[in-house]
């Protein structure tokens, strides 16, 4: 059989506040014309459908949209579809009984057995995989599991109190037990795992993936070996990688770029063809809207960053197809009006402006390394709010602070005596309100 495996649509993103709809909408239909051109017989999403627990209307009709263009292109599609920590579970639980009649199975959370004293329902995690009718493979679905899932797993288990690390022990309690009970309902075939977690030694993209647990909790990348599991189709990790000793843990990344930082990485989602053995092909997720950052690397000074951004030459776009911009700039000295500055030099340029990155290179001193190196035997008494003033700047800005800036900030020091020697009267807002009541002004 065939499969497409992938992760972290984060359906619902924006970037500095900038809609990724379109650009959702692009890939969706992407993936629908591969899931066609490959002869897809199954479609893995594994976790963070949406980029919020609280989706907007919009990011849910773009699933619902998807699933029903799917369910119309593939009729014989099968879709599994596990939540991951960006997505709240009981609300992508709430439409899976409408979507399984459509072929799509959904896990938001591990299912729960209907009695609470019975645990979790082992079984319900165990989808059977057909095509033309014959079972061909099983699916262990894993959703993203939280602490009474992790709780519950290891309840009855030897490790009890003794447990080094519910995240870890839970985890591989619930993927010991549930492929072991695929591999028991059908006997020699392969066994998928989908799973939303992070593996030990694994590759981070900077500031997009939210840390699960504090991040001290990876799993060890032999974990899905361990269990015999013959694939794992994992989400979380945005970046495309595989670990374990098979090499058959893999991330499939997510499929558009969710930081800056991704903007010069491919992104994929994975074909696997699971036959006597598993093979992967990543297929490269085309990108649709361009990430320019100017300078392209480090950062320039204002006055050529504000001469290249005027120069920008872009073609005219729907706001919703314009490039993203970042920009970076080194100061030597601060600059107040720099966004406008910016805003100014952009100004009928059909582009996106992500975020200003300023670099300054002053003396990276912290405070107490000023006393310590100008005042050792007085320390901080010796040290007026002018002289902090001036140690916060020289931390960030070459040399001195120009004589009006410390003539401002020295009378903004004095006014702000003026008013502590005179407090104004405290205001008696609760008096106030009471008046008004009893004036009839406030119902
Ligand atoms: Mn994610």
């Amino acid at each position: 059989m065939r499969l497409i495996h992938t992760a972290d649509w984060h359906l619902g993103h924006t970037l500095s506040g900038h809609s990724r709809h379109d650009e959702h909408d692009r890939f969706l239909a992407f993936l629908l014309d591969a899931l066609h051109a490959q002869g897809a017989d199954a479609l893995f999403i594994s976790g963070d459908v949406y980029d919020h627990g609280h989706p907007t209307a919009l990011a849910q009709r773009q699933f619902f949209a998807f699933v029903a263009e799917a369910r119309r292109r593939l009729p014989q599609l099968a879709v599994v579809v596990v939540g991951g920590n960006h997505d709240t579970a009981a609300r992508l639980d709430a439409a899976g009984p409408v979507l399984l009649s459509l072929g799509v199975t959904v896990l938001g959370g591990f299912p729960k057995a209907r009695h609470a004293t019975e645990g979790l329902a082992w079984d319900d995690a165990i989808i059977p995989l057909r095509v033309g009718g014959e079972v061909v493979a099983v699916a262990v679905a894993v959703p993203f599991l939280r602490a009474p899932e992790l709780s519950l797993a290891t309840a009855h288990d030897d490790v009890g109190s003794g447990a080094a690390d519910l995240v870890v022990d839970g985890t591989r309690a619930v993927l010991e037990r549930t492929s072991a009970r695929a591999r028991a309902l059908y006997p020699r075939l392969p066994v998928l795992a989908l799973a939303h977690c992070e593996l030990a030694g694994a590759r981070l993209s900077t500031s997009s993936e939210r840390p699960l647990f504090g991040g001290s909790h990876a799993l060890p990348a032999d974990l899905f070996d361990q269990v015999g599991v013959d694939y794992a189709a994992l989400g979380h990790l945005h970046l495309a990688q595989h670990l374990g000793p098979s090499g058959n843990a893999r991330y499939s990344g997510s499929p558009l770029p969710l930081s800056m930082a991704e903007r010069h990485y491919q992104h994929q989602v994975v074909v696997v063809d699971v036959d006597h053995r598993v093979a992967c092909t990543p297929l490269l997720v085309p990108r649709t809207v361009d990430f320019l950052r100017v300078p392209d690397d480090g950062a320039d000074d204002l006055a050529s960053v504000l001469d290249r951004l005027r120069s920008l030459d872009l073609d005219h776009r729907p706001v919703d197809q314009r490039p993203f911009l970042e920009v970076r700039v080194r100061l030597t000295q601060p600059v107040p009006d720099l966004r406008a500055r910016i805003d100014s030099a952009l100004e009928g340029k059909p582009v996106r402006l992500v975020r200003v990155v300023r670099e300054t290179d002053g003396d990276g001193l912290g405070l107490s390394d000023v006393v310590a190196a100008t005042a050792p035997s007085s320390g901080l008494t010796e040290f007026g709010p002018v002289a902090v003033f001036s140690a916060l700047y020289a931390r960030h800005y070459e040399g001195a602070p120009a004589p009006e800036l410390l003539a401002a900030f020295a009378s903004l020091v004095e006014d702000d005596a003026r008013l502590t020697e005179a407090p104004p009267p405290p205001m008696r807002v609760v008096d106030a309100v009471d008046d008004a009541v009893d004036a009839g002004e406030v119902p």
